[in-house]
């Protein structure tokens, strides 16, 4: 048991003294100065970005992870994998990661690491490697669609992800299944200063054989495409023509066939040079001003790949069907109107690509329903986020957030309360903030933010984010987590950073204000129908079955969710998931903004601890008993300090422990004898216990010096 080594700070958070952010930060300083980049709160790991390859994975220590119990050895991912691992294999207990932190903090390596590890250790043979090896292999077919470089981190994610690996009763995987959330197609049409658009368009660009760029009808150079922001085009240390390669070889891996790849590929370059139609006004209809294109031979390109006439693809783009319940009347779109639409249809393509291909991937790693299976869920996901400007995103993504932390303290709680009954000790219930009164401002049916946002979007008549905005001002100008302008006139508090057009929610990790510029837009997610119906007619072997509302036949005048709507039912069924399983958290804190190795700013970490909650976690962790250990381990440790045990017991284990503290005259305040374990209220006694131990060790060999010299 390595729990104590003062040097590099404690590693397990519990054991802190004084239990304060200042220590606590200090703390992970001290480790992180170590390259110790691991550290415990009970059976939470805490994992700081070392921006640097640690000498700390990989087969060696994969072994080594896989013989010892948790605390036996350093704190470590690994440690935290095989415990979940052992739990599902043996105690038959489905298992969840969750794998949260801010952009940058190290959450999809963690995923990695965490897959890497349960792939080394679960079974062998010919069908089991080919199992994991599909599963290992749609890591970088979905990080080359769904990550791209942004300033905060060189290869970000820009979906959330949540993937069930199934395992058979032996504990072998068969498959698994993929969800991924919102992802951020935004990027397709527009990328802020010094990002790149998703990784796959330059893979593409600098990998594809001079054969394969002709068919795509593309050209190497890449700064020919108006949807790559020009002035980044590289990333360092990342080669986009050899991670081209290994994306196609993963898709093989995975099972997609030669075509699939093809019509992937093929997509993909339509999304680019849609990008390069320009529009202009110099048509005009009726005297009054409208769109049209200037360069007909992309268009009449992107019609041939899509297997669609050229003119009528120019229609749907720049003009517009109204229908009547009598007629169909057509409408010139503007320039900014058509504009609009191009980019709506790129994004929505590529967004609707992403989800076939994870479709796809699940197709192939999918289990028959037949079999019982054993679970373990690995979710990462966006962290937290407060931005400069917050909008319709940051709402969604904090609002998972807020779930998830509900779920994080119900089953902290949870499992400590199953845990004392296990053991037969008796349960005090702990103070904590229940953060369900800003989950329902967001998300209560028919009265909640999210609701108020839908029933905006559907109303008839003029709507408007500003409309949307006073009506959020009407409801919850007394709500204890929500402010405004309005409200804040009302209690005649006035704040100067506080805009017209925004609401701030008060959420547990702390306030954020959004903006609503733009919220009814995206919560509406629309696609004209002139374009989905144009796709929907398309020859091409993919393209038409990401637009099933296109089809005429379908009841296309039903309006499909928005996109607020269709969050929050993925988010239900997410919680749904999560609580049926049993939970073992990772959080991931990044030490500073310049992705730089040894660098640690202690502002920028008590920011996360705050929203990581970590203090709180700690203080409900040792609201109980702080430290708990089976009782022959605990023996093993600390049987030198009592004569009853030293040099020989040859009793059991818990009556060993038992005339330890009897001899050490415990309080009995302090200590609790559970049916397999021992469990101490303060880390005090364990720092006692510990201190006594360094003591008689060194008494112990002072005197075999002595005997030693004695004989000579
Ligand atoms: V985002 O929300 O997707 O933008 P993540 O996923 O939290 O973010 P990521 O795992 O991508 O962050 O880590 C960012 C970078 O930090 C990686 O590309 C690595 O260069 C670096 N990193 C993270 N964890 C480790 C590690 N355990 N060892 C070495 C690491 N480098
Ligand atoms: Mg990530």
């Amino acid at each position: 048991m390595a729990l104590l080594e003062n040097s590099v700070g404690v590693e397990d958070l519990v054991l802190l003294e004084p239990l304060d952010e200042e220590s606590l930060l200090k703390n992970l300083q001290l480790r992180y100065e170590s390259r110790e980049i691991y550290t415990y709160i009970g059976n939470v790991l805490v994992s700081v970005n070392p921006y640097q390859q640690l000498p700390i994975y990989g087969p060696e220590f994969i072994a080594k992870y896989q013989d010892f119990t948790f605390y036996e050895l350093k704190p470590h991912i690994y440690a935290l994998a095989n415990v979940a691992y052992q739990s599902l294999k043996f105690r038959d207990q489905d298992q969840c990661i969750l794998i949260t932190g801010e952009s940058g903090a190290g959450k999809t390596e963690a995923s990695k690491l965490v897959m890497s590890y349960v792939a080394a250790v679960c079974g062998k043979g010919e069908q089991v490697n080919s199992v994991k090896e599909q599963l290992l292999q749609s890591n970088p077919v979905l990080e080359a669609f769904g990550n791209a470089k942004t300033i905060r981190n060189n290869n970000s994610s820009r979906f959330g992800k949540y993937m069930d690996i199934e395992f058979d009763f032996k504990g072998s995987p068969l498959g698994g299944v993929i969800t991924n959330y919102l992802l951020e197609k935004s990027r397709v049409v527009k990328q802020l200063k010094g990002e790149r658009n998703f990784h796959i368009f330059y893979q593409l660009l600098a990998g594809a054989d001079e054969q394969l760029l002709k068919a795509l009808k593309l050209e190497r150079d890449r700064s020919g495409y108006a949807y790559l922001n020009q002035e980044v085009s590289r990333v360092d240390q990342m080669d986009d023509a050899s991670n081209f390669k290994a994306v196609q070889s993963a898709m093989t891996v995975i099972g997609f066939s030669e075509e699939e790849i093809r019509w992937v590929l093929e997509v993909t370059a339509m999304v680019l040079k849609l990008g390069n139609v320009k529009l202009s006004e110099e048509f005009q209809a009726n005297g009054i001003s409208a769109s049209g294109i200037c360069d007909g031979r992309g268009v009449q390109e992107i019609g041939e790949m899509m297997g669609l006439n050229s003119e009528e693809l120019e229609r749907a783009l720049c003009s517009r069907t109204m229908e009547t319940a009598k007629e169909k009347v057509v409408t010139a779109l503007s320039v900014i109107q058509a504009k609009y639409a191009r980019d709506a249809l790129a994004k929505n393509i590529y967004s609707r690509l992403f989800n076939w291909i994870v479709n796809r991937i699940n197709e192939s790693i999918k289990v028959g329903t037949a079999e019982k299976k054993k679970v373990m869920g690995v979710l990462d996901i966006y962290g937290f986020e407060i931005l400069e400007d917050n909008s319709f995103e940051q709402f969604v993504i904090n609002y998972c957030n807020e779930k998830l932390q509900q779920v994080f303290i119900e089953l902290t709680l949870k499992e400590e309360q199953e845990e004392y009954k296990r053991e037969g000790i008796p349960w005090k219930n702990v103070d904590f903030f229940d953060n369900s009164v800003i989950c329902n401002l967001i998300e209560r049916n028919q009265q909640g933010i999210l609701a108020m946002l839908d029933e905006e979007c559907l109303r008839p008549g003029v709507v408007s984010d500003s409309t949307f905005l006073s009506k959020l001002n009407q409801l919850f100008v007394k709500h204890s987590h929500y402010e405004s302008k309005v409200s804040q006139y009302a209690q005649r508090h006035y704040d100067r950073t506080m805009d017209l057009n925004c609401f701030r929610i008060c959420h547990y990790a702390g306030k954020v204000t959004y903006n609503v510029t733009g919220f009814i837009d995206k919560n509406n997610d629309l696609l004209f129908r002139d374009l989905s119906q144009a796709m929907w007619k398309a020859q091409h072997p993919l393209l038409p079955s990401l637009f099933p509302e296109g089809d005429p036949k379908q009841a296309s005048l039903k309006r499909p969710p928005t996109a607020g709507s269709q969050f929050k039912s993925s988010v239900a069924i997410l919680m749904k998931n999560l609580y049926s399983k049993n939970p073992n958290y990772i959080r991931c804190i990044k030490p500073n903004e310049q992705q730089q190795r040894g660098q640690f700013s202690s502002e920028l970490v008590a920011t996360q601890a705050r929203y990581l909650g970590l203090l709180e976690n700690v203080r409900v962790r040792r609201a109980g008993y702080a430290f708990r250990q089976a009782y022959g381990l605990f023996l093993q440790r600390y049987r030198l300090l009592s004569r009853s045990t030293w040099p020989h017991w040859n009793g059991g284990d818990r009556e060993g422990v038992e005339k330890l503290f009897e001899e050490l005259s415990m309080s009995s305040e302090e200590v609790a004898f559970g049916k397999t374990k021992i469990f101490i209220r303060s880390p005090k006694t364990l720092f006692y216990l510990e201190e006594q131990r360094r003591l008689r060790i060194q008494q112990l060999a002072t005197l075999i010096q002595k005997i030693y010299r004695g004989w000579r």
